[in-house]
């Protein structure tokens, strides 16, 4: 009886494991299906997203992708947005083994025929002085600032606090709403 029990223990956490895994890819697989395409000349902007944010928090980061379709470099220079007092552009870097994070001031540029992720614990939209908490299934609008390209009206979907990347394909937070 013994054994068999430590056997059902043994088949139970493997299961668990699995199941982990699993869910780990889907989350993965589903990534690019739900935030709206955002288009300006040769970019193509996806999978905007923000984090929520604890009751009282003055800021957050803001994540994207541009893709540059065009021949010619462009750069992100700037944001805005009604719910935040600035929008900044921030790099986040090891400095002698130290996480720190600094505004490009000369924003950041987006080759041609390259792709830039902002995305935790690297380039992101810095959103200071938050009107309100950020919640989860909420769509933050924000206008991006590109030299050429000029601006880019997008939402952000918020996802959860400790949400590493979209989650896509999880359309039930907006049909809360
Ligand atoms: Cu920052």
């Amino acid at each position: 009886m013994e054994t068999e029990s430590r056997i059902m223990k043994n088949v139970t956490s493997m299961l668990a494991c699995m199941l982990t895994c699993v869910a780990a890819l889907l989350v993965v697989a589903a990534a690019p299906a739900c935030a709206q395409d955002a288009k300006a000349g040769d970019l193509v902007i996806t999978q905007a997203w923000s984090r929520a944010t604890p009751g009282g928090a003055k800021i957050a980061g803001g994540y994207l992708t541009i893709e540059n379709k065009g021949t010619s470099p462009d750069r992100l220079v700037g944001g805005s947005g009604d719910f935040a007092g600035k929008v900044e552009i921030h790099e986040m870097a090891m400095n002698n083994g130290v996480m720190t994070m600094r505004p490009l001031d000369k924003g950041l540029t987006i080759e041609p025929g390259k792709t830039v992720k902002l995305a935790p614990g690297g380039y992101h939209l810095m959103l200071f002085d938050l009107k309100s908490q950020l919640k989860q299934g909420d769509k933050v609008p924000v206008t991006l600032q590109f030299e050429k390209a000029g601006k880019v009206a997008l939402s952000l979907d918020v996802e959860g606090v400790g949400a590493q990347a979209p989650t896509g394909g999880d359309h039930s937070g907006h049909m809360k709403k």
